[in-house]
């Protein structure tokens, strides 16, 4: 039987020129080890598997595995997924994407998805930076941190990626975080069974930028705090408000049935049809 820690090699694309564009410590790599984990938990067939991505440091992820996929524009891998989804209604549709792909460009896409509650799972990488492009503020950064494009501190608000993918109607919310692995590998299973629009927040660390401009440290001191930061949501509910201030909290935030679209949309072609 394979160790736990061999499984992600049995999918990595045997051509594909190693190594990846990562720089190391990044936190994608451990992102990209609970995907793999979970799908093959779930024993899915890879044929009926595609993972779509937009462009950015996160969305390289599909490039390495052994899946079909789809590396697409920036800002539109969930476009992209939805026509998947609607043409091959049984496949595990899976999108990986970061920050600034899911909710500065592709915001309209992650909001209408939701509201559509359509099968999709959608892993949104929150580095709190745009990495790809050299640090500029993303709809994730918090108030008063520092990147290439706010020197003086960023004045805008931060998303709140699973209060929004609630409030927009997805099915299944969680956040995990790249320290948190084998939790991390079990919201993205639990995510990817779940039959509707799934989202999981992992949050990782860009110490190049993220880091570097915020004096936050290297790879490590990142992975560390998010420890000492974070709180289960079990715990927090018994918690008074005052101990939770600038923690975060992970968890299943949401689990719930809805009608799923494309469930849907065949309902409609059938009763157009007379069945
Ligand atoms: C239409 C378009 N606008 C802008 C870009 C430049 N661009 C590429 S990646 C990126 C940001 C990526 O940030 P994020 O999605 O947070 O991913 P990360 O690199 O942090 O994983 C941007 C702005 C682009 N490729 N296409
Ligand atoms: S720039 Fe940041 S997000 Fe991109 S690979 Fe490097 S550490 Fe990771």
């Amino acid at each position: 039987m394979l160790q736990k820690s061999d499984v992600v090699h049995q999918y990595l694309r045997p051509k594909k020129a190693f190594p990846n564009v990562w720089c190391p410590g990044c936190g994608i790599g451990i992102v990209m080890g609970c995907l793999v984990r979970a799908i093959d938990t779930l024993q899915l067939n890879r044929d009926d598997v595609c993972l779509v991505s937009g462009i950015g440091c996160s969305s390289r992820m599909p490039a390495y595995l052994d899946f079909n996929t789809l590396h697409t524009t920036h800002g539109r891998a969930l476009a992209f997924a939805t026509g998947v989804k609607l043409a091959k209604p049984h496949m595990k549709v899976i999108v990986i994407t970061g920050d600034g792909d899911a909710l500065a460009i592709g915001g309209n896409h992650f909001i209408h998805s939701a509201r559509r509650n359509i099968d999709i799972t959608t892993i949104v990488i929150n580095n709190m930076i745009y990495g790809m492009t050299g640090g500029q503020f993303s709809p994730t950064t918090p108030a008063d941190s520092y990147a290439t494009t706010s020197p003086y501190g960023n004045k805008e608000n931060n998303f709140d990626i699973p209060k929004l993918a609630m409030g927009a109607g997805a099915t299944y919310v969680a956040r995990g975080t790249v320290y948190h692995v084998n939790q991390l590998d079990e919201l993205i299973e639990q995510a990817i069974a779940k039959r509707g629009f799934s989202v999981v927040e992992a949050f990782s660390n860009c110490h190049t930028y993220y880091g570097r401009l915020n004096r936050a440290g290297d790879a490590v001191k990142m992975i560390e705090d998010m420890k000492k930061n974070v709180i289960p949501l079990k715990a927090a509910a018994k918690l008074p408000p005052e101990k939770l201030e600038g923690k975060m909290l992970t968890g299943v935030f949401l689990d719930l049935e809805k009608p799923e679209y494309c469930d849907r949309y065949q309902e409609l072609i059938d009763s157009l049809k007379g069945k």
